[in-house]
């Protein structure tokens, strides 16, 4: 149990009886599950809830929490070699290890560190030693970082993101810059590899789509709530944009049915061709800068 924690910061048990980490301070609020150390909760004083969460979400340990930031690794989707396997990877669905909770004296902002490491169970899943490192940094903006490392013999590919849930006023009427004229793969077409046009990215149906070989900064406009979400992300050359559209929410079970116009998923990872092969010793770093600006 971590002791001397900063000032607005406790553990206790959430939705579920789950432990959590509360950071509720002048500046920001936030909530972090160690469940798949999933936050699910960042909100700068005077602003708008920035991460959404599904009110119909699913607070067990065998489920990954419907909102939030769920991690996805070390698989991205369904596993090629065993379609039995969960989506996603296992590490959206473990306790990660509440390592250390600080203050960075520069920013003011707490910097929460958590830990998972390979163990016979994930050894059975996916027979590879690995260690995974994942530091938040919640302020004004919000700082998400995660280090995994290969402390193996042999080298191992691994895919990855940050899948996560950002709150719109309705969907149908925000877009997304940054993904002019990119390359993405379209899952609801059989991963057919397209082109995004030269307009920004609009959501007028159910849309699936990992745009690959990009590093690219992306915004979500909103101009009902007059805000933009600002991504800004280093070690990351895959963008999926999800929104499941009324069909695809009503068929999923911790996602309420009306739902689907409040949220919109812009994920930074390494997903597909832009998967991570790790040498033995060797780490690599995704970074994702959240900021939030008015319009
Ligand atoms: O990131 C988009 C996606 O891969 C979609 O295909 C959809 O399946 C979404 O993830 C949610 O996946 P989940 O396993 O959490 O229901």
């Amino acid at each position: 149990m971590i002791t001397n924690l900063p000032s607005g910061v406790r553990v206790d048990r959430g939705q579920g009886g789950l432990e959590r980490v509360l950071v509720q301070r002048a500046e920001v609020t936030a909530e972090l599950f160690l469940h798949g150390a999933t936050l699910t909760a960042w909100q700068p004083r005077g602003v708008d809830p920035v991460l959404w969460l599904s009110r119909a979400a699913i607070f067990h340990e065998d489920k990954a929490i419907r909102g939030g930031v769920p991690i996805c690794f070390p698989w991205f989707g369904s596993r090629a070699d065993n379609p039995q396997a969960a989506t996603h990877g296992f590490a959206r669905v473990m306790p990660w290890t509440f390592a250390s909770a600080v203050e960075d004296e520069r920013s003011g902002a707490v910097v929460l560190e958590l830990t998972l490491s390979s163990s016979p169970e994930t050894f059975a899943i996916w027979p590879h030693e690995f260690r995974a490192r994942y530091r938040v940094k919640i302020g004004g903006k919000l700082e998400l970082e995660l280090t995994v490392t290969n402390p193996g013999a042999a080298p191992f590919t691994y895919e990855e993101a940050l899948h996560s849930y950002f709150s719109v006023k309705d969907v149908a009427r925000v877009r997304v810059e940054g993904l002019e004229r990119s390359s993405f793969l379209d899952k609801l077409d059989g991963f057919a590899r397209k082109r995004q046009g030269s307009d920004p990215v609009i959501i007028d149906q159910e849309t699936d789509r990992v745009y690959t070989g990009n590093t690219a900064a992306t915004e979500i406009v909103d101009p009902v709530l007059q805000r933009s979400i600002s991504i800004v992300k280093d070690g990351s050359r895959s963008t999926v944009v999800w929104n499941p559209w009324i069909a695809r929410a009503r068929a999923l079970k911790d996602f309420g049915d009306d739902e689907w116009r409040e949220m919109l998923c812009v994920e930074a990872g390494n997903v597909g061709p832009d998967e991570i092969t790790l040498a033995p010793g060797a780490s690599h770093t995704l970074r994702k800068l959240v900021s939030i600006n008015r319009l």
